[in-house]
């Protein structure tokens, strides 16, 4: 039987490489795009060590004619849009390009399948960021949106163009509105890995302080490879259906911070200080994914809790140290990240 075809763009992220390497092993051939950097950034993939059975393809999301040339190119079954200014702290800061990469590009995305290939099975990355400061405590397809920064703004743009193309052009375009999803591949300004890389290092007396925002926030925290076949799942029903896929539970930034020091037998409370550069300039308080939906139609129950997700990336980044200070050369992100305590973020005045 001829072995599927997918492409999926943001691939040097890290749902890209945990799902590059979940399609590998399902048997498919594997396209990926990539924009032009000053420095190389296959890390990921690298420490999946698959990075030579991917078939890349230049693109960026501002440029339409990269994007329908690799559509023309790799001719995909099915197209997993992952790309986008992810962060939500920086799109504050850069509200414009949030809103061209996380938003509009899903509309070039859409508009190159329908002209090249209407059949073309096609995954949106939503976000849980797209309830807001939602009154119910947990979320589900029915919850109203409230998003409340440039990037939820634009993510919800993306969700409903998505849904357009759907109704419109009886595509097969389907939205996941994902929770947060974490592992040891999570980019390092995000608050679960900055809390894991400090806390690691800090055991390793490496680093003396940690310097975070809001502690009072709740998340719903999974593990990022359950949530990559949750994508693949969505797409290969009959007929496309938006679904919420998170764990059903929420925990603070506080609960983060105290269970990993504690793992690494550290007193949180002597290293973490509190600057208020880190606040968001509008915050979301509550998420927490009702994911009934997802458990029912596609059989989909993420099995790592809380507690564990913060052991493995504890200890990842614990290893990843330790093998640093013997000198030991590998793929990995954290010896080049800049000290963000430095870094002159847009404020609330
Ligand atoms: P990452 O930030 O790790 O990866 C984002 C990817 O998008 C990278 O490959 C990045 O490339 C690429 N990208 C960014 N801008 C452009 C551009 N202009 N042109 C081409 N590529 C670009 O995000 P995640 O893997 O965590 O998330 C994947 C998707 O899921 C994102 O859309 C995110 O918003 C969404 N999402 C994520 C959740 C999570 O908890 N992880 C939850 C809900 C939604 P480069 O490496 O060059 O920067
Ligand atoms: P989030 O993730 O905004 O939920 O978006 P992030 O880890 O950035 O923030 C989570 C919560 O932690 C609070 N916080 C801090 N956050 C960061 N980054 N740095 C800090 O120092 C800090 N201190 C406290 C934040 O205020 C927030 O409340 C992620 C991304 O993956 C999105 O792409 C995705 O859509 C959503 O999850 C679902």
């Amino acid at each position: 039987m001829k072995s599927k075809r997918a492409l999926i763009t943001g691939i040097t992220g890290q749902d890209g490489s945990y799902l590059a390497k979940f399609l590998l092993n399902k048997g498919y051939t594997v396209f990926g795009t990539y924009r032009r950097t000053s420095t190389p950034n296959f890390w990921r993939l690298s420490y999946h060590g698959i990075s030579d059975q991917i078939e890349y393809i230049p693109a960026d999301l501002i440029d339409t004619s990269s994007l329908t040339e690799a559509i023309r190119i790799s001719k995909p079954d099915e197209l997993y849009n992952l790309a986008a200014q992810s962060y939500v702290g920086s799109s504050f800061d850069q509200p414009l390009t949030s809103g061209e990469f996380t938003g509009l590009a899903v509309t070039r995305i859409l508009e190159s399948i329908r002209i090249i290939d209407p059949g073309i099975k096609f995954y949106q990355a939503s976000s849980s960021e797209i309830y807001g400061n939602s009154v119910n405590t947990s979320q589900n397809e029915e919850t109203p949106f409230q998003p409340g920064s440039p990037y939820a703004i634009a993510k919800l743009y993306g969700y409903w163009i998505t849904k357009m193309y759907r109704d419109g052009y009886r595509m097969f375009a389907a939205n996941g509105i994902l929770f947060n999803h974490e592992s040891p591949l999570r980019g390092l300004e995000f608050v679960t890995r900055k809390i894991t890389n400090a806390a690691a290092r800090i055991k390793l007396g490496l680093q003396k302080k940690l310097i975070l925002g809001n502690l009072d926030s709740l998340r719903d925290w999974g593990y990022a490879p359950e949530y990559v076949e949750g994508m693949w799942k969505i797409l290969q029903l009959k007929k496309p259906e938006d679904f919420v896929l998170g764990t059903n539970e929420s925990h603070t930034v506080k609960e983060f911070v105290e269970n990993t020091f504690e793992h690494l037998d550290l007193d949180w409370k002597k290293y973490v200080k509190i600057d208020k550069k880190f606040l968001r300039i509008v915050e979301v308080n509550r998420l927490e994914g009702d994911s009934s939906k997802a458990k029912k139609k596609i059989k989909w129950n993420p099995k790592t809790k809380f507690k564990k997700l913060v052991e493995i990336m504890t200890d990842a980044d614990l290893d990843r140290w330790q093998r640093w200070q013997k000198g030991e050369k590998f793929a990995w992100d954290a010896p080049n990240y800049i000290q963000e305590d430095k870094t002159l973020f847009r404020t609330i005045k």
